[in-house]
């Protein structure tokens, strides 16, 4: 789910976005946050709350590549948990429940509920995010298209279920936020200078630890362009609101041999109808 180079001292910024390249088209650096750059996304302080980058577009990134610039001499790890895993360890009733809902996603999410640093404490930081309204429904369960493994797609964007009163929503939320922060889904890792981290955005949720009290600590992120997700009835995810297409473009995934992702009856991942 992450996969961590160490010694890249030599990158810049640059380097680090061609090196991305080399993954996928680079999306822009964030939907609405271009004030720090067009190409990278410079994080002050720790994203301390769980979340799937840019989840609130239709064209989530598949792949987030990250590195640490400036680095607290104690604390500031980043924590990845599999949403892959936690699907899968989910009891019956509650997969059952999974298999059917659908989230609405939003960059206007509760920031002070759960961010205490950078973006959660900086009120400009805080207006550029939300400057363009974006809402997009995604299916809960979603499969990945290269594996064709099924992941939960929820985190912090997440404002609602559909069809759910608001406190249900919450309270449904939270119980499978348990599941996926749960410390046996997860990998930490403690940066040291010149590591660099890609995930699949896809499968995983992330969180950066906010234990290194008011020492600075800065990440550069770089984001590749991923696809529209499809749920296990083959639905797709939908906008409500905004328009992701300056953002990033639509990348075709290239299903790993054995993951046949055609409509035919034997299809891996896709719930049987
Ligand atoms: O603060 C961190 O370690 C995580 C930063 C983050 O969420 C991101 O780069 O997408
Ligand atoms: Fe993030």
């Amino acid at each position: 789910m992450c996969v961590i180079f160490t010694g890249q001292h030599h990158l810049d910024d640059n380097s680090q976005y061609e090196f991305a390249s080399l993954l996928g088209t680079p999306t822009k650096a964030h939907p609405t946050v271009l004030s720090r750059g067009a190409d990278l996304l410079p994080i002050e302080g720790a994203a301390n709350s769980w979340h799937t980058d840019v989840s609130f577009v239709d064209r989530i990134p598949k792949f987030s590549v990250l590195r640490s610039t400036d680095r607290p001499a104690y604390g500031g790890a980043t924590i990845w948990a599999s949403t892959v895993a936690a699907y899968a360890g989910l009891p019956t009733p509650l997969r059952v429940l999974a298999d059917q809902l659908r989230g609405v996603h939003t960059n206007n999410y509760d920031y002070a509920e759960h961010l205490t640093t950078g973006v959660g404490s900086d009120p400009a930081y805080r207006a550029e995010f939300v400057q363009n309204a974006f809402q997009t429904e995604h299916p809960v369960v979603r499969v990945h298209p290269e594996t064709g493994e099924r992941a939960l797609t929820l985190g912090h964007f997440v404002k609602s279920f559909v069809g759910l009163k608001t406190s249900e929503s919450t309270d449904l939320l939270r119980l499978f936020q348990a599941r996926i922060e749960c410390p046996d889904n997860t990998f930490r890792w403690n940066w040291n200078d010149g590591d660099v981290a890609i995930w699949d955005n896809r499968s995983t949720q992330h969180y950066g630890v906010a234990d290194f009290g008011d020492q600075f600590r800065r990440v550069h992120r770089v984001t590749v362009a991923g696809d529209i997700p499809i749920g296990i009835h083959h639905d797709r995810s939908t906008i409500i609101e905004g328009d992701a297409t300056e953002y990033s473009v639509v990348e075709t995934p290239q299903p790993l041999v054995g993951w046949v992702p055609a409509s035919t009856a034997s299809i891996r991942g896709f719930a049987d109808e």
